[in-house]
């Protein structure tokens, strides 16, 4: 009875030190090592290589490490066995602040009075609306957007979201399904996006979409905030929507390519905010634990507290 581990992009060996601590009746191996493949019965991972977790005869459950797995539903060769994926308050909190501070620095103008600072310019001028007074609209109302619209709520702003089924736990507005994408939209001056990526969400951040927000909002046109996947996006159009002014600005943690490549035009535009995939990173810490928990919970006959609709695709 083991676990594997099959992380890329992250340093494995936090993991391996934590898992080991965590499960001290099973053995703990890595990927990347030779290790005894009909011994594996659970396997934690990270963007594994697609076809690497063929040939392992008794896995019973796959363990996704982070929120979304988008990635490893594009495996064609993907056992087909439980999948349980990341919903730890560890994460959601880290995502919120990077959701809030975006907000927040649109709000307050961070970026202008940066560069009246750099110019030594006393920059009255540059005074903000009331939080009120500006609609966010959050694309994707599951485990984090409800949270961050919760604390962006709290935070004054003026906040509806935009999900399939219109359900959430936040006591904000919803709006559901196609029929309620346009009127989502065009209530919107900050679009906080926090949809997974699937076939229906692929492209749908693209200029038909940012030509429907809000035109009359007090940020000088409709602000872009994505943090679910670069999947998501048409870069080219956002790219076309912030030069004709569609967009007033975008902050994007994800793309397409990641990293983004040295070539990107996003890397130098004016209007543009770039983080690296790292809203919510997975803490080794409290991922560990939480996953731990579910192995147990799966060993005891009883269900995982996240497990994934395949169909679905999230
Ligand atoms: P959840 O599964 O809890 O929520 C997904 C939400 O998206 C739900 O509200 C769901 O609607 C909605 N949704 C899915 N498909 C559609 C669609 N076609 N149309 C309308 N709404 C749709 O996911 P999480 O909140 O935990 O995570 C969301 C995503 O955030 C992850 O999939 C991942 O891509 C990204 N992420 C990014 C991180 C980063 O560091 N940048 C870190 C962690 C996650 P409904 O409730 O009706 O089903
Ligand atoms: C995640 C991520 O999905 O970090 O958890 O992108």
């Amino acid at each position: 009875m083991s676990l594997l581990l099959n992380i890329n992009v992250w340093p494995e060996k936090p993991w391996l030190a934590r898992f080991r601590a965590l499960l001290p009746d099973m053995e703990v191996v890595s990927a990347h090592a030779a290790f005894d493949r009909p011994s594996i019965t659970y396997a934690a991972v990270w963007k594994p290589a697609h076809g690497s977790l063929v040939g392992l005869p008794n896995l019973k459950a796959i363990l996704n490490l982070g929120a979304g797995v988008d990635h490893l539903l594009l495996d064609k060769t993907l056992p087909p066995v439980t999948l349980c994926r990341t919903v730890d308050q560890s994460l959601t909190s880290r995502m919120t602040e990077w959701i809030v501070m975006q907000c927040l620095m649109k709000l307050r103008r961070v970026q202008e009075l940066q560069a009246a600072q750099a110019r030594r310019a006393w920059a009255k001028e540059l005074n903000s609306p009331d939080a009120h007074t500006v609609r966010i609209g959050v694309m994707g109302m599951g485990v984090l957007g409800a949270d961050a619209a919760t604390k962006l709520k709290m935070m004054g702003f003026d906040v509806a979201g935009w999900s399939n089924s219109g359900r959430t736990t936040a006591d904000v507005p919803m709006f559901a399904g196609k029929a309620g994408l346009d009127p989502f939209l065009g209530r919107t001056d900050i679009l906080v996006v926090l949809l997974p990526h699937t076939p229906e969400t692929d492209d749908i951040l693209n200029r038909a979409l940012f030509q429907k927000l809000a035109r009359d909002g007090r940020l000088g046109g409709p602000v872009l905030i994505n943090a679910g996947r670069g999947g998501l996006q048409n870069e080219a159009d956002i790219l076309a929507c912030l030069d004709d002014g569609t967009l007033h600005s975008a902050v994007l943690d994800v793309f397409r390519t990641e990293p983004l490549p040295d070539a990107s035009p996003f890397w130098n535009h004016p209007k543009v905010t770039i983080t690296p995939h790292n809203s919510a990173d997975s803490d080794p810490e409290a991922v560990a634990r939480y996953i731990a928990r579910q192995i147990r919970l799966h060993q005891a006959g009883q269900p995982m507290e996240s497990e994934v609709n395949v169909e679905r695709g999230y």
